[in-house]
């Protein structure tokens, strides 16, 4: 563990020569672009937490509340834009062999920066599946009309995202692990690192024997087991990350 406010050395030496780079970020890394995170005092909303909304039980209560969370956070999403933090990893996939950017945000900041094939371990807010046939359709109307949305076929539209107690997307999740497996350096971004089993994801690249790296302007679970923590907002690191390692 070794905390840092500026890039050190080392992340140069063990970044700018890795053929294999895998990202896991969260929501951290848009907060510099207004995106709420959940876990500080914007996650709040009518004063219901993040776990008493985002589950299939409160869905099934009430669908109702349940919609008009994700209709006010999609309001918050539609004009935030990527931030310097969500560019400097498009420029830094240019520059590594082998690439591999996983994050937990549903916001689709990522896929509009230009980061490409991201995997969206906890899926879109801008996707809906429909409860009856299963059809998942993108769908950016804010504010939501009606509430909650119908399918064509008649049956009540979810977001397509996965809840606290849904599996994730094992294809996905194993995509991921795999790229945490195989990394020489596992860059993890503005995540509080307590969701599972994306929280785990450091430890498969740890056991592999890659070099873990964490930016966060607070200290984490991760902190203790990161090679190197950077301390400081995600927006100001990254470019410099890059700047140091692939000089332009
Ligand atoms: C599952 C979609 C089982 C919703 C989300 C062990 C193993 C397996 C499961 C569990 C387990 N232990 C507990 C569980 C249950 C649960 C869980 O992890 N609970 C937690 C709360 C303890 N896990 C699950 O339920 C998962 N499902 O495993 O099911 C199963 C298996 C088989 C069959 C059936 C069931 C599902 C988890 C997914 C839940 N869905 N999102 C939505 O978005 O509406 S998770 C939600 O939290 C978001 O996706 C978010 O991304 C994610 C993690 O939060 P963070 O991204 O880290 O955001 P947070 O606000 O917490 O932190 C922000 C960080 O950024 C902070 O550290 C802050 O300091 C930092 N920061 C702020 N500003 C900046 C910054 N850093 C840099 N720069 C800045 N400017
Ligand atoms: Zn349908």
């Amino acid at each position: 563990m070794a905390i840092f406010h500026d890039v050190p050395r080392a992340v140069k030496e063990r970044l700018a020569t890795a053929e294999r780079v895998a990202v896991l970020t969260g929501a951290g890394i848009s907060a510099e672009s207004g995106v709420p995170t959940f876990r500080g005092a914007e996650g709040l909303w009518k004063n219901f937490r993040p776990e008493e909304l985002a589950t299939p039980e409160a869905f099934e209560r009430e669908p109702v509340t349940v919609w008009e969370w994700y209709d006010w956070r999609r309001g918050k999403v539609a004009p935030c834009q990527p931030n310097a933090g969500h560019q400097a990893l498009v420029a830094m996939e240019k520059r590594v062999a082998d690439f591999t950017l996983i994050t937990q945000n549903v916001d689709g900041l990522h896929r509009l920066a230009g980061s490409t094939d991201p995997v969206e371990l906890h899926g879109d807010i801008w996707l809906t599946r429909c409860t009856g046939c299963g059809a998942v359709a993108e769908d950016r109307t804010v504010p939501l009309e009606p509430i909650p949305p119908k399918c064509r076929c008649g049956a009540m539209l979810r977001p397509h995202i996965v809840w606290f107690g849904e599996s994730l997307d094992m294809k996905k999740l194993g995509r991921a692990q795999q790229a945490a497996g195989d990394s020489d350096v596992f860059l993890v971004v503005g995540t509080s690192s307590v969701v599972w089993p994306a929280a785990g994801l450091s430890e498969v690249a740890a056991m592999s024997g890659a070099t873990i790296i964490e930016i966060n302007v607070e200290e984490t679970p991760l902190t203790p087991m990161a090679d190197v923590t950077l301390l400081g907002p995600a927006g100001y690191h990254l470019p410099r990350v890059v700047e140091r390692c692939w000089p332009s």
